[in-house]
């Protein structure tokens, strides 16, 4: 992690130099102020139609920010929270509005041999798509496809169109860039926001007529591929007690609330918690990733690692009592950086806690029986396939890892190069058990897209609670003489509306902007 490869330093440079710091992005909420869900867009009769519009600006500390604008009656509001029910349509305009002087043609990528879906070109820090990480939609244009897909600064809207499968597994996703090598710099300067599928009180009554709060955790650095100070932020509110004063989460005295917390940070592993009377609470998880868990469970701790999300119950404490919401501090190993522990937001008690504006009431009953949600009989399955994949990284001299990799056992390290053949082809109806490892002196977050798989094994060992999950951590190797630690997860193909090429890379975003990320190809019947 520590240093990026000196052409993309040279590359980013330039392109700083040449980008005009006009004031695109809104303001972002002062510190010590009370944390406010973003504005909410729901569906409505079935159909969610919005419009989007991606902005820069720098702020007076000289941080970049990367906003995905929706305009209202008081002005452009950054990141709305997109909520939709299974089978509701999703219609996303987005306009590329970066301006940008920068004509130095980004990264050498070889665009040669794809399709181009979009405005096409070559891919630059004004260039930007959009990634519904989580959702089980089709990986093709004007779909979920980061692969062909590339808006530039001043072209009509680029529209997204896709239907929330019926069997979607309700919870919380998000949507941000994803344009190789630059999806750090935007997603490191905000532009994320939340998607939440409806339902979870089908599935879980444990949430209904509970408050919901939907907590955006995203992380800023001046530098992003320079390893130093960073900022955590709740919902764009910069979380660095005790050089600012905390942000504020009002609850009443006992309380029960349903907090849905994305990890929308380029590369922090956030074990939260919540602490009062001396000691950390218990929280009861509900999903992890968008998907319900199979039962509810009481942990004090919640590991996210970067673009997870965990949503749980956190009850308040009685009258007069401070809680506080925190990620601890989390080793990523000898050649990653620090996470460092940071206070997210003091904990309000007050009976007179109003909620906030935007904040939800999850429905107060379930408003219509559990059908089937996806991959729910994946434990009945066979493997046709067994895969092993490992993560790895290559040194330059005492300056740290060079190069990162992803790589199926067998066939050679490289990284992804935008024109490459899938290093995976497999076809619609395969479930395939995969192993990966991790050899780095680094922890990395193992993600797919389009589907998520049930967790069977870590470090070779069952585990009890078969979460799903479209984002894991692997810990890093503590060096010879110590195994490599590892996950076995299910991988369901079945479905033939995710047929196509696709990615899976590791979420530290800096990794895979610089290759740690390969194609699969599942092929249709
Ligand atoms: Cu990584």
């Amino acid at each position: 992690m520590r240093f990026a490869s000196r052409y993309l330093l040279a590359v980013v440079i330039c392109g700083f130099a040449f980008l005009r710091p006009a004031a695109q992005c809104p303001k972002r909420p002062d510190p010590g102020t009370v944390v406010e869900d973003a504005v909410s867009l729901n569906s409505v009769n079935g159909v969610l139609k919005a419009e989007l519009t991606t902005r820069h600006s720098v702020d007076s500390s000289g941080y970049n920010h990367y906003c995905q604008n929706y305009k209202t009656d008081k002005g452009e509001v950054e990141s709305p929270t997109l909520r939709l029910n299974q089978g509701d349509q999703l219609v996303l305009d987005v306009k590329d509005r970066i301006e940008s002087d920068d004509t130095s043609g980004g990264m050498d990528m070889d665009m040669s041999g794809l399709a181009s879906c979009g405005d096409g070109g070559t891919p630059a820090l004004s260039s930007t798509n959009v990634h519904f990480h989580g959702l089980n939609v089709p990986p093709i244009c004007h779909q979920d496809d980061v692969l062909t897909t590339l808006l530039q600064p001043d072209k009509p809207a680029f529209e997204y169109s896709m239907q929330i499968p019926k069997d979607e597994p309700p919870g919380l996703y998000w949507y941000h860039p994803h344009v190789h090598g630059f999806a750090e710099f935007q997603v490191n300067g905000g532009a994320a926001g939340a998607l939440v599928v409806g339902g979870m009180e089908k599935l879980h009554p444990e949430v209904a007529g509970l408050t919901e709060r939907v907590f955006v955790i995203r992380q800023q650095y001046l530098v992003p591929w320079v390893p130093g100070p960073y900022q955590l932020s709740i919902n764009y509110q910069v979380a660095a007690f005790p050089s600012f004063p905390s942000p504020i989460i009002k609850m009443k005295p006992n309380e029960k609330q349903f907090w849905r917390v994305a990890n929308a940070t380029i590369q922090d592993f956030m074990p939260l918690q919540v602490w009062f009377n001396g000691k950390p609470q218990q929280l009861e998880l509900i999903a992890l990733d968008g998907y319900p868990l199979a039962k509810p469970r009481l942990q004090d701790t919640i590991l996210v690692p970067p673009a997870g999300r965990a949503e749980f119950i956190v009850k308040a404490p009685p009258q007069d009592n401070e809680a506080i919401f925190i990620s601890l501090a989390y080793s990523t190993g000898p050649t990653g950086n620090p996470d460092l522990q940071q206070e997210l937001g003091k904990i309000q008690v007050s009976d007179d806690a109003d909620e906030s504006q935007e904040a939800k009431n999850i429905a107060a009953a379930p408003s219509a029986p559990v059908g089937h949600i996806k991959f729910a009989d994946l434990s009945e399955q066979k493997p046709t396939t067994v895969r092993k994949l490992y993560f790895s990284e290559e040194f330059g001299g005492t300056n740290g890892p060079i190069q990162f990799y992803i790589t199926v056992d067998g066939q050679k390290q490289k990284v992804f190069e935008a024109n490459e053949k899938p290093v995976i082809t497999t076809h619609v109806g395969a479930v395939e058990d995969w192993i990966v490892e991790n050899h780095a002196l680094e922890t990395h977050a193992f993600h797919i897209h389009q589907i998520h798989f049930k967790v069977l094994e870590v470090d070779g060992k069952p585990v009890e609670d078969q979460d799903l999950r479209d984002t894991i951590e692997i810990p890093f190797w503590e060096g010879p003489g110590h195994p490599y630690h590892s996950f076995k997860g299910r991988f369901d193909f079945r479905d033939p509306t995710i047929a196509g090429t696709f990615v899976f890379h590791c979420h530290i975003l800096l990794h895979e902007d610089l290759g740690m990320m390969h194609k699969i190809l599942v092929l249709p019947k």
